[in-house]
C-alpha cells in the first residue's frame, strides 16, 4: 500500500499500463482501479462534483477518457445518474464528497430506486477508524448505515484489490430483477492505495450478463391469456416499467394484435403514440370503472393509480375493489397482490413476458366487443373535441392552456426531443395536453412526484441522448434545480426551459390573512425574471407573454440548439391546489 506520493502511473487498463518507468514492476492505485472498473463495463459518464476526497478522481476520469459532468449540486447530479439509468439500462453514476455531499446525493439515490431506475451513488467517505470510533473527523459520517435501508443495495470496499468486485456487485444489484439505486462507500485512503497493476487489472471484473433475461413461467402465461381470453371489455396499462424495459416493439405489437385500448402511465407516453387509435388517455375516467379485465405491464397499483380500487375504479367507497381482474407483469415476484388480488401475475421481465403473450395469441386472437371500442372512441373523442375547443383560446394573459398548445406542437414537430416535465399545474397540464410520439421521451417527476428533477434531468438527457431537450417547468418546481443553468451553459447543451412563471405555487394569489408585511407562503417575487438567469452564464434569456412569442422562442431554441430559458407568463390565477391531486391534501373535520 502507498500514500498519495506513490508513483500513480497510468491505470491498469489504459494504454500504458504495463509499462514500468523505473525498473520497478508498474504500479496501479485505486483512483485508476475505479476508473478502469467503469470503463470496462461501458461506464463512460460521471455525474458528479468534485471535493475531498474525490476532486482527483474526477480529474483522473477526464483525463482517461470518461466525460466528467460536474455540477453546482449533488442532489442534480444524482437525478441526472438516475434518468440516465432510466434511458440506458445502464447505472448511471452519481460521484459525491463525504457527509453532506453524500447526502445531498442521497435523495436522488432514494428517489431512483423508488422509481426503479438503475444508479450508482459513489460517495467518497472519511477515515473509518476515526468515522467509528466517533472522534471528529472531516466530514464524519456513517454513509453506509445511512444509505442502506434507502436504496437497493450498499457496499464498502476499503482494500485496492476489492475495487473490481465492488464496482461489480453495484452494476449487477443496480440493474438485475427490479432496477434501483445501489450506494458504493469509497473511504478517502482507498484511492492512494497502490498495487501491482497486472494484479489490480486482473481483479476488474467485466460484469457477464448484468440484467438477465428472466422468462415467465409457461403456466402463468397460459393463465394470462386464458384470463385474457374470457374479458369482454379488456385494458392494458403500460406504466414506465414497460417504456424502461425497451421492448417497444413487441409491446406496441401487442396491443395492436390483440386490439385491446390501452393507457399509457406518465413516462410510458409515447411508448405507443398517444395519437395512436387504441389509446384510451382521453377516456381514462370512463376505462378504469368500465374494464372487467387490466394488464398491467410494468405499472404497479400504487396512489397513482388509486392502488386498483375506489371510485376511480368503480368501487363504491375508497375501499371497495370495483371488481376488475387483473393480470400483471413484473419483475417483481412481490409486487403481486400489493394492493388487490392480482389474478394472474405474470413474472419476468417485460421483454420475455410479453413475447410469450405475444407468441401465445397467435394469429387470430379475437377482438375486444365493438361495444366496449365504440364507447370508449365515444367518449374520447368528446373529451378530445372539448379540449381541442379550450386550446382553440387565445386569453391574455397566457393560460397553461394556451402556452401548452404552442409546446404541443412543437413536440409534435420534433418528435425526437426530450421532454422534461415538472410542477403541479406545470405538470399535470403538460402530460394531459402534450402528446409524446416516440418511447422514453417524457421523464418526469415519478413515482414520488419530487420537485428538483429538472435541470438534472434535462442535463443528462442532453449528455446521453444528443438530442434537443425541453424542459417544462412550474416556476417553483424550477427553483429546486435553477442553479444548472450554469452547468446547461457550461457543457452548452441543447436544453430549452420553459417556466410556466404563475408567481407561484399553484397560483400567485394567495394573500397573508393577518395583513402583514410577509407575502403568502405559496407566493413568489412577481413577474421575476427567470430568464435573466439564463442570461447571466451567456444562454439566452426569453421573457413570453403571448403564444407567438413563446412559439417563436421555442423555435428558435430548437433550432439554434442553444442554451435557452423562456420565462412564459402565466395568468396567476390559472391554477389549481396541488394540480390534479387536490384530494389529497389534508382537510381537517374541526369545526369553526
Ligand atoms: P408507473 O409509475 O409508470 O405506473 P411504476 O414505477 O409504478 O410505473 O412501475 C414500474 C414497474 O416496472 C415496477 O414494479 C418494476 O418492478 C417493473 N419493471 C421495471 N423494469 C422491468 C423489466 N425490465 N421487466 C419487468 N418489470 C420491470
Ligand atoms: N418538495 C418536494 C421535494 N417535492 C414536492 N412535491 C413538494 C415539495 C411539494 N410540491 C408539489 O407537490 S408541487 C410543488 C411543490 C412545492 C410546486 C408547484 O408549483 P409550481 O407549479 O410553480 O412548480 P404550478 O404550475 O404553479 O402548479
Ligand atoms: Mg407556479
Amino acid at each position: 500500500m502507498g500514500t498519495n506520493e506513490a508513483p500513480a502511473i497510468a491505470g491498469a487498463g489504459s494504454a500504458n499500463a504495463g509499462q514500468a518507468t523505473s525498473g520497478e514492476a508498474p504500479q496501479t492505485d485505486g483512483f485508476h482501479l475505479v476508473i478502469d472498473a467503469l470503463k470496462l463495463n461501458g461506464i463512460n459518464t460521471i455525474y458528479g462534483l468534485p471535493g475531498i476526497p474525490i476532486t482527483d478522481l474526477t480529474r483522473k476520469a477526464q483525463a482517461e477518457g470518461m466525460r466528467v459532468i460536474s455540477f453546482r449540486h449533488e442532489q442534480n447530479a444524482g437525478n441526472a445518474a438516475a434518468i440516465a439509468g432510466f434511458i440506458t439500462q445502464k447505472p448511471g453514476v452519481c460521484l459525491t464528497v463525504s457527509a453532506p455531499g453524500f447526502l445531498n446525493g442521497l435523495t436522488a439515490l432514494s428517489n431512483a430506486t423508488v422509481n426503479c431506475f438503475p444508479m450508482i451513488l459513489i460517495s467518497g467517505s472519511s477515515e473509518r477508524e476515526i468515522v467509528d470510533l466517533q472522534q471528529g473527523d472531516y466530514e464524519e459520517m456513517d454513509q453506509l448505515a445511512i444509505a442502506k435501508p434507502l436504496c437497493k443495495a450498499a457496499f464498502r470496499v476499503l482494500e485496492a484489490e476489492d475495487i473490481g468486485v465492488g464496482i461489480a456487485r453495484a452494476i449487477r444489484s443496480a440493474v438485475s430483477g427490479r432496477p434501483g439505486g445501489v450506494y458504493l462507500d469509497l473511504p478517502a485512503k482507498l484511492f492512494a492505495q497502490t498495487m501491482d497493476a497486472v494484479a489490480g487489472k486482473a481483479s476488474l471484473i467485466e460484469v457477464v450478463d448484468p440484467a438477465p433475461r428472466q422468462i415467465p413461467a409457461p403456466e402463468a402465461v397460459k393463465r394470462a391469456l386464458d384470463l385474457l381470453k374470457g374479458a369482454k371489455r379488456p385494458l392494458i396499462l403500460l406504466g414506465k416499467g414497460a417504456a424502461y424495459a425497451q421492448a417497444d416493439a413487441d409491446i406496441r405489437a401487442l396491443v395492436e394484435k390483440t386490439g385491446i385500448p390501452y393507457l399509457p402511465m406518465s413516462m410510458a407516453k409515447g411508448l405507443l403514440p398517444d395519437t395512436h387509435e387504441q389509446s384510451a388517455a382521453a377516456a381514462r375516467s370512463f376505462v378504469l370503472p368500465g374494464a372487467d379485465v387490466v394488464v398491467l405491464i410494468g405499472a404497479r397499483l400504487n396512489w397513482l393509480l388509486s392502488h386498483g380500487k375506489g371510485k376511480t375504479w368503480g368501487g363504491k367507497t375508497s375501499k371497495n375493489w370495483g371488481g376488475q381482474k387483473f393480470v400483471q407483469i413484473d419483475i417483481s415476484p412481490t409486487e403481486a397482490d400489493s394492493n388487490v388480488r392480482i389474478d394472474a401475475p405474470v413474472v419476468g421481465d417485460i421483454g420475455s413476458c410479453v413475447s410469450a403473450l405475444l407468441a401465445g395469441i397467435g394469429s387470430n386472437w379475437a377482438k375486444p366487443p365493438a361495444e366496449w371500442l365504440d364507447a370508449i372512441a365515444a367518449k374520447k373523442n368528446a373529451n378530445l373535441a372539448k379540449m381541442a375547443e379550450t386550446l382553440a383560446k387565445d386569453p391574455t394573459p397566457m393560460n397553461f392552456h394556451s402556452a401548452l398548445n404552442v409546446v404541443r406542437d412543437i413536440v409534435k414537430a420534433n418528435p425526437d426531443a426530450m421532454l422534461v416535465n415538472e410542477g403541479a399545474n406545470a405538470l399535470d397540464f403538460t402530460r394531459s395536453i402534450v402528446d409524446m410520439y416516440q418511447p422514453r421521451k417524457r421523464l418526469d417527476v415519478g413515482t414520488w412526484g419530487i420537485m428538483g428533477i429538472g435541470m438534472g434531468f434535462a442535463v443528462a438527457a442532453a449528455v446521453e441522448t444528443g438530442k434537443n431537450v425541453i424542459a417544462i417547468e412550474g416556476d417553483s418546481a424550477f427553483g429546486f434545480s435553477g442553479m444548472e443553468v450554469e452547468t446547461i451553459c457550461r457543457y452548452n447543451l441543447p436544453v430549452c426551459v420553459v417556466v410556466m412563471n404563475n408567481n407561484g405555487v399553484y397560483r400567485g394569489t394567495d394573500v397573508n390573512p393577518t395583513g402583514g408585511a410577509d407575502v403568502a407562503p405559496t407566493v413568489f417575487v412577481k413577474d421575476a425574471r427567470y430568464d435573466m438567469l439564463m442570461a447571466a452564464f451567456g444562454g439566452v434569456g426569453v421573457r413570453a407573454a403571448t403564444p407567438k412569442e413563446l412559439r417563436a422562442a421555442m423555435e428558435e431554441a430548437i433550432r439554434s440548439r442553444k442554451p435557452t430559458l423562456i420565462n412564459a407568463i402565466i395568468d396567476e390565477t390559472a391554477g389549481t391546489e396541488s394540480g390534479r391531486i387536490t384530494s389529497l391534501n389534508p382537510q381537517s373535520a374541526k369545526k369553526k
